[in-house]
């Protein structure tokens, strides 16, 4: 059993929180290092040397005004100090200390795929194998999620029960950082009369379908549980429209509570980024799309097109999406974006735009014949089903998940695919409160 104490930079980090770590071993079981075992956390943030200084101003905030305890670290200490294959398991190996010394509910990985590397998941969809980027590593904390070779199989042993909830910034600088957490602190600083404003953005899912390619019988069924969870809701529809076997884009008619919005103060094209001034004018908390994306592409906007954003209250976003949270920037039909980032990470780093992202790291996986259910619809009718009562957002998703785990063959590669694509981009902590309305 050896001492080892913090180096370097990290001096006044160990000067602020205490920290000693001992190590105590090199098994592959948990445990390698102890936490100060007085201490108490609910909420880990992880980033670098160069980003602290934001990340840190969310930790401030956390601790001083949302009583939520809240610890800083960086990965240049977790690099020196815990053992493992690669920084990602170093980096997971910290977690399962603190959450098993610390009891952590919450954990933030404040930074981009560069920072805090992705780990890639072997999985299937619809017989497919794919790599899935996927945090729930970070997240499911049993198991060693390492690639077994058995003969010419690969397999992992994968853990879609999570200990605690996980939350990606992906952010690559100063200026993502401070945007996110600026975002993020106005979220959780807001009045809740806004929280109520919900937007439903369908496309044409399967335009040989017809009426039933389109996006909108997914959406009612939603539409109808977050009536039927709370009447005080004010939902917007924006949805596609077929003419004649043409998908005709969304319609000129922005829908609330199944009234047209008057012409004078509705979007004001048929361009298809329509939504762009409604969520400026309406100030909408919660935008669920279920349409078509690639890296490049969500909600129909481009990457560069989230500077038509100018929403002083930035929104949640949960995408159905295919790609619509590729966090490491990769599409496996389009290959590498230029920056290794996808519209789905603009639309959080950006000034404005959104504050989380609940999207797919990879292709959305359901059935192009029957578009009302599968693993990624399923999801979300889960995580719409568990919006309920002060929860957090992180909490939200991994209720979801784990209805979904529980309930489904999940020995099935589709259903621990469509979980694991599932990732949050954004505060895992963030307040989800609707039971005040
Ligand atoms: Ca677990
Ligand atoms: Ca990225």
């Amino acid at each position: 059993m050896k001492n080892v104490t913090l180096k370097g930079g990290a001096i006044c980090l160990l000067a602020t929180i205490g920290l000693i770590l001992v190590l105590v071993g090199t098994s592959a079981d948990l445990a390698y290092c102890q936490l100060p075992s007085s201490e108490k956390h609910e909420y880990l943030i992880i980033t670098n040397k160069a980003l602290f200084a934001p990340f840190l101003r969310l930790s401030n905030f956390c601790n001083n005004t949302e009583n939520l305890n809240t610890v800083i670290y960086t990965t240049d200490d977790i690099k020196i100090n815990y053992p493992g294959a690669d920084l990602k398991a170093k980096i997971r190996n910290f977690i399962k200390d603190a959450y098993k010394t610390w009891g952590i509910k919450y954990v933030l990985l404040g930074g981009d795929t560069e920072i805090i590397p992705a780990f890639y998941m072997l999985g299937m969809s619809q017989g497919v194998s794919m790599n899935i980027p996927t945090d729930m590593y970070y997240a499911g904390l049993d198991g060693d999620w390492q690639v077994i070779i058995n003969g010419r199989a690969k397999r992992q042993q994968v853990d879609m029960d999570a200990e605690v909830c996980v939350g990606r910034a992906p952010v690559n600088s100063n200026q993502e950082a401070n945007n996110f957490v600026d975002k993020t602190i106005r979220y959780k600083t807001y009045g809740k009369e806004w929280q109520k404003n919900v937007l439903l953005l369908g496309e044409c899912i399967v335009p040989n379908l017809g009426r039933a390619g389109l996006a909108n019988g997914a959406l009612d069924i939603a539409l109808a549980a977050l009536r039927q969870r709370d009447a005080g809701h004010d939902i917007w529809q924006l949805y596609d429209v077929i003419k004649g076997r043409a998908i005709g884009g969304w319609d000129k008619t922005l829908l609330r509570n199944g009234g047209n919005v008057p012409p004078d103060s509705h979007p004001d094209s048929h361009r298809d980024n329509n939504y762009f001034s409604g969520v400026n004018r309406f100030d909408f908390n919660l935008v669920i799309h279920f349409g078509h994306g690639n890296r490049t592409i969500i909600m129909r906007q481009a990457n560069a097109d989230v500077a038509s954003f100018t929403n002083s209250n930035p929104f949640l976003v949960y995408s159905l999406a295919c790609y619509s949270a590729a966090f490491d920037g990769y599409d496996e039909e389009r290959g590498w974006a230029a920056d290794r980032d996808c519209a789905g990470e603009k639309l959080i780093t950006a000034k404005y735009g959104a504050v989380a992202l609940i999207g797919n790291s990879r292709g959305g996986i359901g059935s192009t014949k029957q578009i009302l259910s599968g693993p990624t619809i399923d999801l979300m009718y889960s995580f719409v089903r568990n919006m309920k009562g002060k929860m957090r957002l992180g909490e939200v998703l991994q209720a979801a998940k784990k209805e979904i785990y529980d309930s489904r063959p999940h020995n099935i590669g589709d259903w621990e695919a469509a979980i694991a694509e599932l990732n949050l981009l954004g505060d895992p902590t963030l307040n989800f409160d609707i039971s005040i309305l």
